[in-house]
């Protein structure tokens, strides 16, 4: 299927989209019309079969995404800026619940909205040179795209608390330590790296996978015992699949599975 967004690359290959956020002049800023054609993006890889695993990056020397695009933030007022907040977390929300697994591979500024739409994806690998931070304390605002909410939920309350009140940035190997990513490698490695985890995660069940990711999801977001009663009725789909069937007889058989990526 053809991609053509005016501040998106998209390409597929080997049932990978690389998703590249391409306003480098701008180091990649959140403009209105990059979140509009972010949501369309999100719905289309959604539902495209032949997208099974996304990863998003951001075009150019500098940065993954600057933030929330300052200039259309400064035209904003006590009113639409509820609304612009909501709209926003309303995308964001759409790229976390995304079906397929997403990685933000992190090539230079994360701030900002950029810090929160990184936190919105699955995982998170970041470049040696990656930089984070959540500087709209800076700016007399404050994060707009849920980074109050998912901030403390990667890093504890009380680091969180720091990161934003401070809106101080801090290097890859800082945010690896508070668990904001997953993984720190070389410039040059990051793409690699990425399509490398997606790899090992297309070894396992499509279902399973999906599955998993609704679960965790719903858990971070209920009660433990409406997660857990989530994840038990999951569970009891994945005996709906034939890639249950081959799991778990491929384990008895002591041979290697041949799951259904569908
Ligand atoms: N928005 C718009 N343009 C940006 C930008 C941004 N966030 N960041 C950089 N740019 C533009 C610069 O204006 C400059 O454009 P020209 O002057 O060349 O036209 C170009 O990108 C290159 O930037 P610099 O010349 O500044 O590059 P440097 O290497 O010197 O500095 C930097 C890189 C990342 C340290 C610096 O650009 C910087 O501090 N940028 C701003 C970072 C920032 O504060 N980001 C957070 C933005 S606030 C909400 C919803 C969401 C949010 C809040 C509320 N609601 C609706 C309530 C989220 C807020 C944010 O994300």
């Amino acid at each position: 299927m053809p991609y053509d967004y005016e501040n998106f690359l998209v390409e597929v290959k080997d049932n990978i989209a690389l998703v590249t956020f391409n306003r480098p002049k701008a180091l990649n800023a959140l403009s209105k019309s990059v979140m509009e054609e972010l949501d369309t993006i999100a719905d289309t890889l959604n539902a495209d079969d032949d997208v099974w695993g996304v990863i998003f990056t951001g075009a150019g020397e500098k940065a993954f995404i600057a933030g929330a695009d300052i200039k259309e933030l400064a035209a904003l007022n006590a009113i639409n800026a509820a609304d612009y907040s909501r709209w926003l977390q309303e995308i964001f929300m759409k790229v976390e619940m995304m079906r397929k697994p997403t990685i933000a591979a992190v090539n230079g500024f994360c701030l900002g909205g950029g810090c929160e739409f990184a936190m919105a994806c699955h995982m998170r690998v970041a470049s040696e040179t990656a930089r984070f931070g959540q500087p709209e304390v800076h700016l007399g605002v404050i994060p707009g795209a849920m980074g109050t909410i998912r901030l403390p939920r990667l890093v504890g309350k009380g680091l969180a608390m720091e990161l934003i009140l401070t809106g101080k940035m801090i290097r890859a190997n800082e945010a690896y330590r508070l668990g904001l990513v997953n993984k720190v490698v070389a410039e040059d490695e990051l793409l690699d790296e990425c399509f490398k985890i997606m790899k090992a995660i297309f070894n396992n069940g499509g279902l399973a996978v999906r599955y998993a990711i609704e679960s965790i999801n719903h858990g971070l977001t209920t009660t433990p015992a409406e997660g857990g009663n989530i994840e038990a009725n999951l569970f009891g789909l994945c005996y709906a699949t034939e890639d249950s069937k081959e799991g778990l007889n491929a384990f008895i058989e002591k041979r290697d599975p041949r799951f259904l990526w569908k």
